[in-house]
Formats: structure tokens, C-alpha cells, sequence
């Protein structure tokens, strides 16, 4: 990473309510499995996944985000998974709201527009607890669901440093209410 250019991606970045209720969850569920656990100040939801994206670049993602308009919504995260694939445990809505399946749509459509390059992976809303997980069980309901009053979404760098990624949202869009 040089100056020039950040790893950045779009998310559904908590409050500090939501955060709080999600290591709640979390707990839990890291009293039941292993895994390499994510940092309370890291947790969020995954819109878009850019990768390097150089400076100069920034003004035409400030577009794309600045076009998408959506309702804001209430997002119950009500389930734990463990994805085999690739060791990830993380929570999951067994009833994803339009609103999220129409935001992530609009801003992977914008970005391809404006020359970004996604993965083509069909879009999997998840909140990762943690990553290397073992577990027998590959989902199960949570006690207590969290419910996320979801008003905006976060533009986020992702920097490596010494203990690990630490992730720091530059940019926050408002959702319609
Ligand atoms: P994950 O939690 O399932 O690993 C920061 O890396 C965030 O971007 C993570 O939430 C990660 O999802 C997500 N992400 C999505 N696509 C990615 C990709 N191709 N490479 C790295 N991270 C990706």
C-alpha cells in the first residue's frame, strides 16, 4: 500500500449500540467454536469489496455512493454459520430485507459503470465473527437475535498493521428515510 492508492470497501458500519449487541452475539457463539476471532472495532457487513483503489479515483466512488438511493431498514441478524469453503463463522439473516439486496445491486452496478472491478461472486450479506473456525455445526439460531437499525453505509480502508487489519470508515452515505 502507498500513499496513492487505499484498500477500500463499501459496508454496513454498526453503531455503537449495534456493536455492543453484536459482541454480545458474539460471545456467545465464541464460547461454542475456534476460530481467529474478529476485533470488536472491526465487525461489519460487506457491501462491496474494491480492493487497491488509487487516489485519484475517489471523486468517481463519492459519485456511485452519492447515486444510490435507498430506504433505510431493519436488518435481523438471527443465525450463526460456519462455511466449511473457507472456515468463516459469522452471522446471517434467515430473512434478508430488499433494501440491503437493493443497495449492495445498485452500488456493484454503479461501480461497474464507473470502471471498478468486483468479484462476480452473487452477493452473501454476512457479518464475520471470525476466520480459521472449526466448528460441527454449520448453522444454528441465535438466542437473541441482533436487530440493526441500518440508516447509512460506510465507505472503510482496510490497512495491515502489526495486529492485524484495522479498519477505519472514511466516508458515511445516509439512507433514506
Ligand atoms: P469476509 O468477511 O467474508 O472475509 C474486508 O476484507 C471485508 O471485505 C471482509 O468483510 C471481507 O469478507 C470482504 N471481502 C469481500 N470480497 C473480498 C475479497 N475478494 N477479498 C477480500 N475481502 C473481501
Amino acid at each position: 500500500n502507498n500513499a496513492a492508492s487505499a484498500r477500500l470497501f463499501l459496508a454496513l458500519w454498526p453503531d455503537a449500540k449495534t456493536r455492543a449487541a453484536l459482541w454480545v452475539a458474539r460471545d456467545l457463539v465464541a464460547r461454542t467454536l475456534a476460530g481467529q476471532w474478529v476485533k470488536p472495532d472491526n465487525l461489519h457487513i460487506t457491501l462491496a469489496f474494491l480492493g487497491d483503489v488509487a487516489q485519484a479515483r475517489w471523486p468517481d466512488l463519492v459519485r456511485v455512493a452519492d447515486g444510490v438511493k435507498t430506504p433505510a431498514f431493519s436488518l435481523t441478524l438471527d443465525r450463526a454459520e460456519f462455511w466449511p469453503r473457507n472456515g468463516i463463522v459469522c452471522l446471517g439473516a434467515s430473512q434478508t430485507p430488499q433494501p440491503l439486496l437493493d443497495l449492495a445491486q445498485g452500488l456493484a452496478q454503479g461501480l461497474g459503470r464507473a470502471g471498478f472491478a468486483l468479484d462476480d461472486r452473487p452477493y452473501q450479506p454476512h457479518l464475520t465473527l471470525a476466520r480459521q473456525g472449526h466448528s460441527d455445526r454449520k448453522a444454528w439460531a441465535l438466542p437473541e437475535p441482533v436487530v440493526w437499525q441500518v440508516a447509512a453505509f460506510s465507505l472503510v480502508e482496510s490497512r495491515l498493521g502489526r495486529a492485524g487489519s484495522a479498519y477505519t470508515p472514511r466516508q458515511a452515505w445516509r439512507l433514506e428515510n
